[in-house]
């Protein structure tokens, strides 16, 4: 990937969390509506234990919202998670954020007894446009390149309503093969992290299959080949991705398509569904296992030729011989 998450940096960024989590009466979880499930922090998940959550599902005009309802439902009987669709771009959603924290946190926020809140997310979710939004002016930078804020922003009181440090950049879901394609579909990770073209036949994978009209509109396609390399050859062609020659510039062709993708040229799109979540899952889960089971059996084959090695070398010693295993020039 692109962005690295180094072990050091998550082990910094788990004890930070931990640390604010004592001080928080909340955790304003900026997601990408596009992909509910992939641009959470599996880390924050966890170690928020009981602190609740409003989760905005951000960017929702550019999501499909059929998809999103499927997540409220999904969410809906966990009394710890508030999940709305949300965009920093409107005012009215930004307005309704004290309401919902307030909902979750009935007990405070009054001038004395404030609520705590801490705004949490993956790299270019909207977290700046949402501290920006909410204190009604430009504190913190915005960027459409991922991992913009890169120092952490202390802020202020509003009425009843602290914002608290957000903690070091939080990485999304990693573990998942296909949820990093989707990462890179949607522009949360760099465009450098796989493949250029790769990401965009995924991403026009999962449009052939889920969002056709939204492609055969946008590039006013008659019909759509099956493979999705053809498609892109098309695109590329009509949108004038040519190299000298005429023929297509594929990589310029994905440059077109994923552009399109991401900034919302192309009809609202939601990419992850909770069946579907569920599904990879379990698929990671038995990779995992498998994994270790190889570990261990590779553990378990090893010890019996350690000890053979270890007699062979006490047998040696006692009758004398050098040890077969020392070089000489050492
Ligand atoms: N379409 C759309 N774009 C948004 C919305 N909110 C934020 N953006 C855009 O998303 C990009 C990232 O926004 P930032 O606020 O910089 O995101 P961030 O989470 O602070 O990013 P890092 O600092 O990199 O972690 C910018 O180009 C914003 O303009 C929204 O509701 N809709
Ligand atoms: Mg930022």
């Amino acid at each position: 990937m692109g962005v690295q998450w180094y072990p050091g940096h998550m082990n910094k960024a788990r004890r930070e969390i931990e640390e604010v989590m004592t001080q928080v009466d909340i955790v304003i979880e900026v997601l990408d509506a596009r992909i509910p499930d992939s641009s959470q922090n599996p880390m924050l998940s966890t170690l928020r234990g009981d602190v609740p959550v409003l989760r905005l599902l951000n960017k929702k005009d550019l999501a499909d919202k059929a998809r999103l309802d499927l997540w409220l439902d999904h969410w809906r009987g966990n009394d710890r998670i508030l999940a709305h669709p949300f965009s920093t771009l409107d005012k009215s959603d930004v307005a309704k954020i004290s309401q919902w924290v307030g909902q979750m946190v009935p007990h405070r926020g009054t001038a004395e007894k404030p609520i705590r809140a801490m705004i949490a997310g993956i790299p270019n979710v909207g977290k700046s446009s949402l501290m920006n939004a909410l204190l009604g002016r430009r504190v913190a930078k915005v960027g459409d390149e991922p991992a913009v804020t890169k120092a952490q922003q202390k802020l202020k009181v509003t009425n009843g309503f602290q914002l608290l440090d957000t903690p070091d950049i939080l990485w999304p879901k990693i573990e998942n093969p296909d949820a990093s394609y989707r990462l890179a579909v949607t522009g949360a990770v760099r465009d450098t992290a796989i493949d250029y073209e790769d990401v965009a036949l995924v991403g026009l994978k999962f449009f052939m299959s889920d969002y056709e009209e939204a492609l055969t509109t946008r590039y006013k396609l008659k019909e759509l080949a099956s493979d999705p390399y053809d498609v892109l050859k098309v695109i590329g062609s009509k949108r004038g991705a040519l190299r000298s020659g005429g023929k297509v510039d594929m990589h310029k062709a994905a440059e077109v398509f994923l552009n399109d993708v991401r900034t919302g040229a192309i009809d609202p799109y939601v990419m992850e569904t909770p069946e579907m979540i569920a599904r990879e899952e379990l698929l990671v889960e038995e990779a995992k296992a498998k994994k270790e089971a190889a570990r261990q059996a590779k553990l378990a084959a090893a010890v019996p030729q350690r000890q053979r090695a270890n007699n062979r070398a006490y047998r040696d010693a006692q009758s004398g011989k050098p040890d077969e295993n020392l070089d000489d020039n050492q």
